[in-house]
């Protein structure tokens, strides 16, 4: 199958590259006429909607280019950290790119709970119907900043599956064993692979 993934984040797309090439399938960006597209991302506080929308819009897109060997996929994730409330969460995008991963330590300073978690929710359109998966990586945030691998608050974000390096200390396939996103993942390949009788 060739799977579309709507983002406009590369890391994502070589993430899911690692877990569905070996399985046999290709995965793609989708490109809009070669651009990456812009999406309305509604104002919300949660990434399920977040997904949902960007999925209607993607399909509004495509309008009827995709068959049966084809399959799109959007994601949408965000970093949940417990002394702030859960911020940035739905935020995390935004938050990132105005005071970066320094500045969320800098908020973080002197706090001594640390315990933070990724959630990703994972919407896949195929043969006419879409279904969400969801993913939850808990973990910490660490103290400074660590390691070149990833993307985004991987530096920063120690899971509780680690032997305490970050995420950007991992190599990709480590990363996906444990990550949010790998698990929202785990569960779509067992929904398209169902066990045999
Ligand atoms: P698209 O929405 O175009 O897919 P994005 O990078 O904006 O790309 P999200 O909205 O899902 O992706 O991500 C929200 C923020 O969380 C953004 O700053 C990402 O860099 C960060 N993020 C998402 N998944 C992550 C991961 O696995 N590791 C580290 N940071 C992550």
């Amino acid at each position: 199958m060739k799977i579309i993934f709507v983002t406009s984040n590369r890391g994502k797309v070589l993430e899911a590259s690692d877990v569905f090439v070996p399985l046999g399938h290709t995965v793609e960006q989708f490109l809009d006429g070669g651009q990456l597209p812009d999406f309305i991302e509604p104002q919300s506080d949660g990434i399920e909607e977040v997904t949902i929308s960007k999925m209607k819009q993607a399909l509004m897109m495509v309008e009827g280019e995709i068959n049966e060997e084809t399959a799109l996929i959007v994601e949408d994730a965000g970093l949940f950290i417990e002394s702030l409330g859960g911020f940035p969460g739905p935020y995390s995008s935004y938050v990132e790119e105005k005071i970066g991963l320094d500045g969320i330590l800098r908020v973080m300073e002197g706090e001594g709970d640390r315990r933070a978690e990724f959630r990703a929710v994972v919407a896949f359109h195929h043969l006419g119907n879409t279904h969400i998966f969801r993913g939850v990586c808990k973990g910490a945030i660490s103290l400074d900043k660590r390691g070149e691998g990833g993307f985004g608050y991987d530096p920063i974000f120690v899971p509780s599956a680690s032997d305490g390096r970050t995420c950007a200390e991992m190599t990709a396939v480590e990363k996906s064993s444990i990550s949010h996103r790998g698990e929202a993942l785990k569960r779509l390949i067992q929904f398209l692979t169902p066990p045999s009788m």
